[in-house]
């Protein structure tokens, strides 16, 4: 269960409809494990007040949940995006607090959990994909106890200070608590879910969270050192990965790398290309970015003409405010480098706020000597590993930020600290002047990592501890 299906709803010119697989690291890493276990994926299919029956594509059973545009607007725009997504990224914009956004966040999740609970067999598993539906799995443990229920969060968990203002922090909790297991993308990530549940719970954490329940508790797993009936739940990391071996495929490909050399060549054969992918989002420091690489052309230690820097910034979330507000000051800051510096021939920064096919992006991982991922938080930031799985060739330079979760397996990439402009200016000098043979040496363990630790590990090692915390027998020999 996601919040959104893993296809888009497409109207042909002749008004057909029909619908097509959207790209993502999710659908990929599932959609093995929804063929291989006959599962059904409930989800939201994209658009407002769209009546659904569930319905079967390229072989999956896909179940719609219908949202309307209060719905949308309030549980996910608002509570979603606006409360939950600020709060969890070190608050670097302000969370909104409303208590209708909440209403509705707790109706909607609702409305996911009954549409599983009208189709999951006895002793099924339910795997709940993040934040936008964090209520789900208690929701599903009061009414099936014979569930097995496993929850991911995608983006970060955040410290006990910054979780402690949420106005619902106990419901939440208790939410999440449903599950017998709880993955998070970084270790710390998960010890600080154990810390808020110690402080505001109380229950005993360590070293599996061990949450009362009633003695003739169908889903009791065993009792605590005081003789209590507890459910053992499990928070633990589990890294989230990329189909690694499909990036290096693409980029074997001779029309990609085709189309790498033609993408240097229309920007005019600069010696170094630098490129920054993100959705256009606040957590992922893209004005950091900017005012770094704006400051060493203005120093000169960059040349313009002699390096370019893209940006594709894609388009998300432009109904709400907040984002609405960065792309105009991003926006000003790269059309105010561009004319303060840019020449007829060269500009400093190429901006595309555009989503390109995933040819291109491969394309553009090849064409790039240095890759630019200066998030101030992010959950993991599948663009690193896209970009290491894509060279083939070793070259190329990966500058990470260390708030990103994927700074805690790419630890050859150049590691730095997006809020401290002096050292982030010293990593693209050093990025960009880097000899081939360092580069061969880092991209190479970079590339090691990500190849071994993909996609399919990260799923198959969360069901497989799932399925260890209620049915042992059932586990198979480790993945
Ligand atoms: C959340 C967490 C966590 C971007 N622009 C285009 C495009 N993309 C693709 C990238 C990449 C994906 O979108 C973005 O993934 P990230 O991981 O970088 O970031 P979020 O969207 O914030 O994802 C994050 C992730 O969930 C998974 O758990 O890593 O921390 O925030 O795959 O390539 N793809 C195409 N065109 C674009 O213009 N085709």
């Amino acid at each position: 269960m996601s919040n959104r299906l893993p296809v888009d709803r497409i109207v042909a010119d002749d008004g057909s409809e029909g619908w097509k697989v959207s790209p993502g690291g999710l659908v990929t890493a599932l959609e093995p494990v929804m063929r291989s276990s006959d599962g059904a994926w409930v989800g939201w299919a994209g658009q407002p007040d769209l009546e659904l029956d569930p319905f079967d594509y390229d072989g999956m059973r896909l179940v719609p949940v219908q949202l309307s545009k209060r719905d949308v607007e309030q549980y996910y725009e608002g509570f979603s995006n606006d409360t939950i997504w600020p709060l969890y990224h070190d608050v670097i914009a302000p969370p909104t607090y409303h208590r209708v956004w909440w209403d509705r966040y707790v109706a909607v999740n609702r409305r996911f959990a009954d549409a599983v609970l009208d189709i999951v067999e006895a002793d099924g598993t339910v795997w709940v994909q993040d934040y936008q539906l964090q209520l789900v799995p208690q929701m599903l443990r009061e009414a099936r106890p014979d569930l097995t229920i496993g929850f991911f969060n995608h983006i970060p968990f955040p410290p006990y200070g910054i979780f402690a203002q949420l106005p619902w922090r106990k419901e939440i909790l208790e939410g999440l608590l449903g599950a017998d297991v709880i993955g998070f993308q970084r270790q710390s990530d998960a010890s600080g879910f154990a810390r808020a549940v110690r402080h505001i719970l109380g229950h005993v954490t360590t070293p599996t969270i061990e949450v009362p329940v009633a003695d003739d508790d169908a889903a009791a797993t065993g009792r605590s050192k005081k003789g209590r009936t507890v459910r053992r739940v499990l928070a633990k990391a589990f890294p989230i990965s990329i189909d690694a071996e499909q990036y290096a495929e693409m980029a074997r490909r001779p029309d990609i790398q085709a189309r790498a050399k033609q993408i240097r060549q229309e920007l005019g054969n600069p010696t170094t290309i630098m490129l920054g992918v993100d959705r256009l989002d606040y957590t992922k420091g893209i004005r950091h970015r900017i005012k770094a690489f704006g400051e060493l052309i203005a120093d000169g230690a960059l040349e313009v003409g002699e390096v370019t820097l893209v940006q594709v910034a894609s388009p998300s979330r432009e109904r709400v405010e907040t984002y609405r507000q960065l792309r105009d000051e991003i926006e000003l800051s790269v059309g105010r480098l561009n004319g303060d510096h840019g020449t007829m021939e060269h500009a400093p920064i190429n901006y595309l706020h555009h989503g390109y096919p995933r040819e291109e992006m491969v394309a553009l991982y090849l064409a790039a000597d240095v890759m630019l991922v200066t998030a101030l938080r992010d959950g993991m930031n599948l663009v690193a590993k896209e970009y290491v799985a894509s060279r083939n060739d070793e070259r190329g330079v990966l500058v990470l930020s260390e708030f990103a979760g994927a700074a805690d397996e790419l630890k050859q990439a150049l590691l730095i600290n997006p809020h401290d402009i002096v050292g982030l200016k010293r990593a693209i000098v050093h990025a960009a002047g880097m000899e081939p043979r360092e580069q061969q040496r880092r991209m190479r363990a970079l590339r090691k990592r990500v190849l071994e630790h993909d996609v399919a590990r990260w799923s198959s090692s969360f069901l497989t501890a799932l399925a260890a915390t209620r049915h042992p027998e059932q586990v198979p020999a480790v993945l």
